[in-house]
């Protein structure tokens, strides 16, 4: 079916729909309507098993941190049933309300630092008070790095003879972050924040991967997407998204935690990139073959200088808990 034609039938919208973003996951689309725009997406089932019960999760999130704070994320747009989304030939699809505002790949100030990091850290103490059962896992072993290596394992024999003993020196990686004692946002690169013309936040996107996890999981994801200026950590960026992070959280963190975070995602995302790369890009969306292969090594890379820097991380994080700023 055209994509005009489900926002038509099951949203009553008419209008026309174009392509917008860059996830790796779902596919999304701009829909604009003589009145309004609406962001549409099919959701990935090979990536989300069970599409049905994400969407109870989603809702719940949404409804949640709303209430926290009204416009803190998209609107879910009911369909014509009343329902949170559609199914269309086997796919979910679903729409959204609108938000004004910048989506940004890199940061390009100080201050968009400091904004994502309180951004984030808000969304997590949002998160705490979320009552009722667990959230299901959204999808197995997510963010977990002993299953993302137990992947990678499946492919022994296979893997780039280049990159094989790299990723055998850091498994003691997965010794850390282990614990799961809260719910984390899951996704905390800062292209799923949107910035205002004041470069502070005025709504946080992508919040599929709502888990219960780990901190570190979230902030380290920020500090690996906000801290890296020309290929190379900025001190100054890192400081100010502890502090923004540990502000908007309350989140009592050590300094070791601060500078570790920021290595475990970053070897984690490798091995997931490199583990997709061998298993036929079925996961990540690419636009050529290889391309997994090459976001395996970008993010190799990335770490490599992040070790250079973990003790000036450490240091930097030591200085701001005794509040030297
Ligand atoms: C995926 O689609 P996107 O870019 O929002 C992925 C994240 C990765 C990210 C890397 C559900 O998110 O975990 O960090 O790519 N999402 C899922 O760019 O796997
Ligand atoms: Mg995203």
């Amino acid at each position: 079916m055209e994509l005009e034609q489900v926002v038509r039938e099951h949203w009553g919208f008419e209008g026309s729909v174009a392509g917008l973003g860059e996830g790796h996951i779902n596919d999304t689309y701009l829909v604009t309507t003589p009145v309004e725009r609406y962001v549409l997406q099919r959701v990935n089932r090979f990536v989300f098993r069970d599409a049905e019960q994400l969407m109870v999760n989603l809702e719940r999130v949404v409804d949640h941190l709303s209430a926290h704070r009204p416009n803190w994320t998209p609107r879910l747009i009911k369909t014509h049933e009343g329902a949170p989304y559609e199914e269309v030939d086997g796919a979910i699809w679903r729409l959204w309300s609108y938000v004004e505002g910048r989506s940004l790949s890199e940061l390009e100030s100080d201050r968009q630092a400091f904004t994502a990091g309180v951004a984030f850290g808000e969304t997590q103490r949002y998160l705490r008070d979320l009552a009722g059962p667990q959230l299901a896992d959204p999808i197995d072993g997510f963010l977990q790095l002993d299953h993302c290596l137990a992947r990678y394992d499946d492919h022994a024999g296979k893997q780039p003879a280049s990159l094989v003993a790299f990723v055998d020196e850091r498994r003691h990686l997965a010794d850390r972050f282990r614990v799961r004692d809260r719910y984390v946002h899951g996704d905390c690169k800062v292209n799923n924040l949107l910035f205002d013309d004041r470069d502070e936040v005025c709504a946080v996107l992508d919040l599929d991967t709502v888990m219960w996890g780990n901190w570190a999981w979230d902030f380290g994801d920020l500090a690996r997407s906000a801290c890296v200026i020309d290929g190379r950590l900025s001190l100054e960026r890192f400081a100010l998204v502890c502090n923004g992070f540990l502000e908007g959280s309350k989140i009592a963190a050590t300094a070791d935690d601060l500078a570790s975070a920021p290595l475990y995602v970053t070897y984690m995302l490798g091995v997931r990139f490199l583990t997709d790369h061998l298993a036929g890009d079925r996961y990540f969306k690419t636009s050529q073959p290889g391309e997994n292969l090459l976001r395996a090594e970008q993010q190799f890379e990335l770490l490599a200088s992040l070790e250079d820097e973990t003790s000036e991380m450490r240091s930097c994080a030591e200085r701001l808990l005794a509040g030297g700023g």
